[in-house]
């Protein structure tokens, strides 16, 4: 007979020895390998100031071991597979991170995820995001199948020498389970002090408030690290969606009606434009990716706008502008140039809240007699736009099947065909309209057919700033196409046209920009030029043309198209500037930073006020960060009660008036 009987103490002794080979090598290796590519994806991501430091470290043991310390519960076979399986999904979450973040400057959340569509949308766009030294991500995948498969396989061989020990019966197999349990249970308990103990300490000393008021997911992920964060994000999500309606107190209820009658008064100014252009059409052109550096200038003595160019001389011209968008990109672009509120600090309004109320710009105008009609030649799902658009008001949406797709390019239509498209549905539309259009030719990653290239990029030639030079070139001939159709179809003279860019075009690298300029740029240069966005208007008699330098953003749209429309804004509850009254302008972005006419304040990643830069726009030097104090504390009070009207629907519960 191959089995004799063993003494309990024999058994305990085996097992245990069994547990230290199998179970003490094979978890400190998985933790070693999820530490590995932690610190991977944190060089990868080149973030500013944030860097993993021992505490960070002691976090990202605590959290491995919190999300793996229930493996140990399993027999060795599954527990080996679900090592491996986590390993696999931890890789898979950290890597997906690093792409997306190449792309939006965060990480995936609960609400991106809801955007699926969005993501795998992206197709090319995505390829482009994919690096070859980013094996080594998974270099360890091979090693770990192999292994796995050899182990398996052992393990079978031995089995049958062992497998009177796993019959239920035997009073042994429960000593063995009682010491896997009790030694999860010990796993999750260091786990969760290195986890917590060192997040504690981090929140109570310089993250302090952190938790609170969060409006960057980077100051996150710099206090939790990566798999915290994901922790963290998914218990906001549960917070916000699942738990009991959130009730503020009056007092900050009163405070938040407070910055919004503030905000009423300074726009508010019955001057000679207020109600100029009274029941004029306006058409909107929200154009993708359009960024300000470029307006104006050449290329190998070639303009990159020269349609744009030639409308700014009868036009009035934003030329420190901004767009404020967060994650939503281009639905955040639309929903602040509408709602006049700030973009939320992770996803999407669009998506996460389309059912809260707001003061729309389309709704209001529908009030006013206006017929409000928005177009955009994609599927009509992305971000949410079908059910989005529904609440803000539009009689109709036309979306991609609306159009007849004779001019494929990129995405979609191409912008000429689209545009084009439009302005002939807009004949049929009873005046005065109001209609919104969102092109989509200049999208990330920017390939357009050689056939539609028409300037020479010269040394940008195959690269993605050339592209993106040849792509706007493109969009803006479908602009220069636009006016001239407005014109043919008599719109021209009782038409408020507004064009203005969405949000940068993702490429950060600082040469390409210093190489096009030729010039070096500093940190503010950079922050500017990655934010700036033209803003464009063209009042129906060319009146006011010229450049404005002051600062102006998204959110200052509606209140001043309002204004040019004698509509009061009073009751309605908007946080932008009207660009139409003679008021100092103070311009928030997503990020925390801001400006006005005589700082820039770029905050840091960590999120200390003192860690940001104040600029002085006179020098365009660094000057005492205190100087920014108080625009940073304005700041934060104003994205924060944007961030609470939206998130807790609280316009349908203040009092409009
Ligand atoms: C797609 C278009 C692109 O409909 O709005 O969105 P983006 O990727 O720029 O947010
Ligand atoms: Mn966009």
């Amino acid at each position: 007979m191959y089995f004799q009987k063993e003494s309990t103490a024999g058994y305990i002794r085996r097992s245990y020895s069994n547990l230290l080979q199998f179970r003490y090598i094979i978890y400190p290796l998985f933790i070693a390998l999820m530490l590995y590519k932690l610190t991977l994806i944190d060089n990868r991501l080149h973030i500013l100031y944030v860097e993993l430091s021992f505490l960070d470290y002691i976090i990202a043991i605590g959290s491995v071991m919190l999300v793996s310390f229930w493996t140990f519960w399993l027999p060795r076979r599954g527990y080996l597979v679900s090592l491996v399986l986590l390993n696999f999904l931890l890789t898979a979450i950290m890597y997906s991170d690093l792409v997306y973040y190449r792309y939006f400057e965060d990480f995936i959340t609960v609400p991106v995820l809801l955007q699926t569509g969005q993501v795998s949308s992206l197709g090319e766009s995505i390829q482009s995001l994919l690096h070859w030294n980013d094996l080594l991500f998974f270099i360890d995948w091979i090693l770990f199948i192999v292994y796995a498969i050899i182990r398996m396989t052992l393990l079978h061989k031995s089995k049958s020498t062992f497998h009177i020990h796993h019959t239920p019966l035997s009073p042994y197999r429960s000593v063995g389970v009682i010491r896997r349990f009790s030694t999860g249970i010990l796993i999750f308990a260091i786990g969760a002090v290195l986890t917590f103990a060192p997040i504690k300490y981090y929140s109570e000393t310089w993250a302090k408030g952190l938790f609170d008021s969060n409006w960057w997911n980077m100051s996150i992920y710099n206090v939790t690290g990566l798999i915290g964060f994901h922790g963290y994000d998914i218990y906001r999500y549960a917070q916000e969606h699942l738990g009991p309606e959130h009730q503020l107190p009056q007092d900050e209820l009163d405070s938040i009606a407070d910055l919004f009658a503030q905000k009423s008064a300074q726009r508010t100014e019955p001057n000679e434009l207020f109600g100029k252009y009274k029941n004029s059409n306006v058409i909107v052109i929200q154009v993708e990716a359009f960024m300000n550096f470029m307006i104006g200038k050449n290329i190998n003595g070639e303009e990159i706008t020269p349609n744009f160019n030639k409308l700014m001389k009868e036009s009035m011209y934003f030329s420190n502008n901004y767009h404020q968008t967060g994650q939503g990109r281009t639905s955040d672009a639309d929903f602040s140039s509408h709602s006049s509120l700030h973009a939320l600090p992770t996803g999407s309004a669009f998506i996460r809240y389309p059912d809260h109320k707001y003061d729309m710009l389309p709704t209001i105008l529908k009030n006013h007699g206006y017929s409000p009609n928005v177009f955009h030649a994609y599927d009509s799902s992305f971000w949410n736009r079908t059910i989005m658009y529904n609440y803000m008001g539009y009689d109709r949406f036309f979306s991609k099947k609306d159009y007849t797709i004779d001019e494929p390019l990129g995405w979609s239509l191409g912008d000429k065909s689209f545009l084009k498209q439009s302005l002939d549905e807009m004949k049929s539309i009873k005046q005065p309209f109001y209609s919104f259009l969102i092109t989509l030719t200049s999208h990330h990653p920017y390939t357009i057919p050689k056939s539609k290239q028409q300037l020479d990029v010269g040394e940008f030639s195959g690269n993605i700033f050339g592209n993106y030079l040849h792509a706007i070139h493109y969009a803006d001939d479908a602009l220069g196409q636009l006016a001239e159709q407005m014109k043919a179809q008599g719109l021209w003279d009782n038409t408020i046209l507004v064009v203005y860019g969405d949000h940068d075009n993702s490429i950060k690298d600082k040469p390409y920009y210093e190489q096009f300029l030729g010039k070096s740029l500093n940190e503010l240069d950079m922050e500017q030029i990655m934010n700036q966005v033209p803003l464009l208007i063209h009042l129906p008699d060319s009146s006011q043309a010229g450049e404005y330098s002051e600062a102006s953003g998204q959110l200052d749209m509606t209140p001043s198209l309002l204004h040019l429309l004698g509509i009061p804004t009073e009751s309605y509850h908007m946080l932008g500037n009207n660009l139409f009254v003679d008021n100092e302008r103070f311009v928030v972005l997503r990020s925390g930073a801001f400006t006005n006419s005589n700082v820039f304040y770029i905050p840091s990643p960590d999120g200390i006020f003192e860690n940001g830069s104040c600029y002085d726009l006179n020098t365009r030097e660094t000057t005492e960060v205190s100087g920014c104090r108080v625009g940073f504390d304005q700041a934060k009070l104003e994205l924060n009660v944007s961030d609470q009207v939206i998130q807790y629907d609280l316009l349908s519960k203040l009092n409009t008036n």
